[in-house]
């Protein structure tokens, strides 16, 4: 069979959707850190749709480390399936990718593109723990930070990246651009830029203080259920198109993405393909953090103890769905301020019921890693508020232990555990010794109304499996 390439693309059958645009008359307006399966199969199929009528935006995906993306997409003309995975399934051909480059091979090429004239938006999707923060800000213990600090011509960090970009700007007279986090922190755009500051800062003062005056770095919130690829997945693409794409990706049919209105030099129009522009995007981000996230994390942990294996799966136990159910009204709702349009509950409902969406095979253990850097946004914050005004944490804290059961469980089988904090998590033994990791707690480790009722979680889940969680979290 035919490799999916431009000259393929006419023979594939007219009921997937393909480019509806003249590919070769597309620029390099974005280059992209970071090019995943979600930004793939959301932020890039926005992108897919605004080129039909701007064709100044095409994107430049920059791998900081893995050549996987350029090697299996390069003979493809970078072109990809999307297969949408709902009720309403589908596919389409997404060209929004006019060139891939990786890290550190091409580092020639990507500081060239971030400085060209032609680029006014540099996006980032590299996960939360590509921040390098700790307690927030800049980590200057991260080896990355250390590396990128002592030689910043080579950068390695995605901090260290666009620092490196933003001095040659800067030599250049460029002053149009946008940087734009896509990541599940809170305050993404805030957080990035201070940790840009931060290292711009200690190089050059003079560049901190170009970069503040002259960058804007909007917060944004995403939001769509994208698992990771399966290998069937490549054999029902070529059965629907009737040429192999090498790395196809599949998501819900659901997509969301709100933007600060805050840009420097020109904005993508993005309103046009159902982006919603916002002055305040805090609030949407809050509540898809805390009910989305922090609903999904708490699956994914309590989930794996009892053995199982996807979301569907987890959500479909009625004992996991009544006590999520309790969770979002009882301990998350009541920590959020709505946004004008969103009506809280309903947010909430809507969002378990993408939960349930039987076409989706989303892996608990995908969700489950980096739970050192997911958490704080997740779960934390939310503990912190509701001790903050006296509210109940018995079930956030039912989430955390379970975190922390599973890397006790991990630490026995000796099964990997993917986390930046690996060793360190693996060596704990007991809230206690995960208490004083101040990288993941900060201040709650010595909030004793926090250390009580995080042992009294991990009392409640000893030892739990399918036949007794009920019983163990009855009362909540
Ligand atoms: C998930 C997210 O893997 C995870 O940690 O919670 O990727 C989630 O599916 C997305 O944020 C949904 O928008």
């Amino acid at each position: 069979m035919q490799r999916l390439t431009s000259s393929a693309l006419a023979a594939i059958p007219g009921a997937v959707q393909k480019p509806r645009y003249q590919r070769g008359e597309v620029k390099t307006g974005i280059v992209h850190i970071g090019p995943g399966a979600f930004h793939r199969a959301h932020q890039a199929v926005y992108i897919d749709s605004l080129l039909a009528t701007d064709p100044r935006w095409g994107i430049c995906g920059v791998s900081l480390r893995s050549p996987a993306l350029k090697e299996k997409l390069g003979p493809q003309d970078n072109l990809y399936t999307l297969a949408v995975q709902d009720l309403t399934s589908g596919m389409r051909v997404i060209g929004a990718f006019t060139e891939l480059l990786v890290a550190p091979t091409d580092m020639a090429a990507i500081l060239a593109r971030m400085a060209s004239p032609e680029t006014y938006l540099i996006s980032l999707t590299v996960t939360e723990k590509g921040y390098c923060l700790k307690d927030g800000k800049l980590d200057w213990q991260h080896p990355d930070i250390a590396a990128d600090l002592a030689d910043i011509s080579a950068p390695v960090s995605a901090i260290g990246l666009l620092v490196a970009a933003l001095q040659r700007r800067r030599q250049a007279g460029l002053e149009n651009l946008t940087v734009l986090s896509c990541d599940n922190l809170v305050d993404n755009g805030h957080k990035l830029k201070g940790a840009v500051l931060a290292l711009a800062g200690r190089l050059d003062p003079a560049l901190g203080d170009w970069i503040a005056a002259k960058v804007a770095f909007p917060c944004s919130m995403v939001d769509s259920i994208t698992p990771a690829s399966e290998a069937d997945l490549e054999a029902t693409v070529a059965q629907t198109l009737g040429v192999t794409d090498a790395w196809p990706i599949k998501r819900e049919a659901f997509s969301q993405w709100v933007i600060e209105d805050h840009f420097s030099g020109p904005k993508p129009a993005l309103d046009s393909v159902g982006v919603t522009f916002t002055q305040d995007v805090a609030l949407y981000e809050q509540a898809k953090l805390r009910l989305l996230n922090g609903t999904h994390s708490t699956l994914a942990y309590l989930g794996s103890l009892l053995g199982l294996q996807t979301v569907l799966e987890a959500i479909s136990q009625p004992v996991l769905s009544d006590f999520i159910d309790a969770l979002v009204a009882k301990e998350i709702v009541p920590s959020l301020t709505a946004p004008d349009d969103m009506d809280l509950a309903a947010y909430a409902e809507a969002i378990l019921a993408r939960y349930r969406n039987p076409y989706i095979r989303h892996l608990l253990a995908q969700i489950a890693w980096d739970g050192s850097q997911k958490l704080p946004f997740r779960l934390l914050g939310t503990v912190r508020d509701n001790l903050k005004v006296g509210h109940s944490i018995d079930r956030l804290c039912v989430a955390v232990a379970a975190w922390l059961r599973f890397i006790e469980a991990k630490a026995q089988s000796g099964d990997a555990l993917t986390d930046p904090l690996a060793a360190k998590l693996l060596a704990c033994r007991g809230p206690d010794a995960f208490l004083a990791l101040d990288e993941v707690f900060g201040d709650l480790g010595a909030n004793p109304v926090f250390a009580a009722a995080l042992k009294a979680a991990y009392q409640r889940l000893d030892g739990i499996t399918l036949n007794s969680v009920r019983e163990r979290l009855h009362d909540l």
